[in-house]
């Protein structure tokens, strides 16, 4: 099989490494895990040794997953680091998710849509559409590379 490789422009880069470099991590990591877990309650069930998540506050309020939401966040650095080999970057993550988490990899995608939005609202106008552009081809990337090692 012939390997898909992502390609990035000068502009793109820019792009990524502009938001990254501007993001907050421990008010952003926490608020797009606390969303998908909200939004999307079936993917609480991976959480049931983090304590309370009764409901929308006690999910805002648990500090197990707002720990872990800095911590997937921080799991994009990764992307960041290897833009042109985002793939084998993800090598370890995916089997893990896959063969010890097991984790439905249709949850990576809830997750980084919570994200974006959570993005958007932060960046307000400065998310312009050329800027949603790159960060989607960014994290759809990254989806596609933590679905490698399921099979
Ligand atoms: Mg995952 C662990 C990154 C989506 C559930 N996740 C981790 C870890 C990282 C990570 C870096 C720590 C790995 C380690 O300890 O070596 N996760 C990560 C990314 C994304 C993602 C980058 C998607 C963008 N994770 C994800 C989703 C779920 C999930 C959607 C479930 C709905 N992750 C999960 C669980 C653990 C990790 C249950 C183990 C948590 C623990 O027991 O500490």
């Amino acid at each position: 099989t012939r390997a898909v490789v992502v390609e990035w422009t000068v502009k793109e880069r820019s792009i990524i490494s502009s938001i990254f470099s501007n993001l907050d991590y421990e008010d952003v990591g926490p608020k797009a895990l606390c969303r998908c877990l909200i939004v999307y309650p079936w993917t609480q069930r991976h959480f049931s040794t983090f304590g309370n998540l009764y409901d929308a506050e006690a999910i805002k309020t648990n500090a197990n997953i707002a720990a872990h939401g800095i911590k997937v966040l921080h799991g994009l650095d990764l992307a960041v680091k290897n833009m042109d080999n985002i793939k084998e970057a993800y090598t370890k993550l995916s089997t893990l998710h896959s063969e010890k988490l097991h984790v439905d990899p249709d949850n990576f995608k809830l997750l980084v849509d919570c994200l974006t939005i959570v993005v958007a609202a932060k960046m307000g106008s400065d998310f312009k559409p050329d800027v949603q552009a790159t960060f989607q081809k960014f994290l759809a990337a990254v989806v596609s590379a933590l679905g490698k090692q399921y099979h």
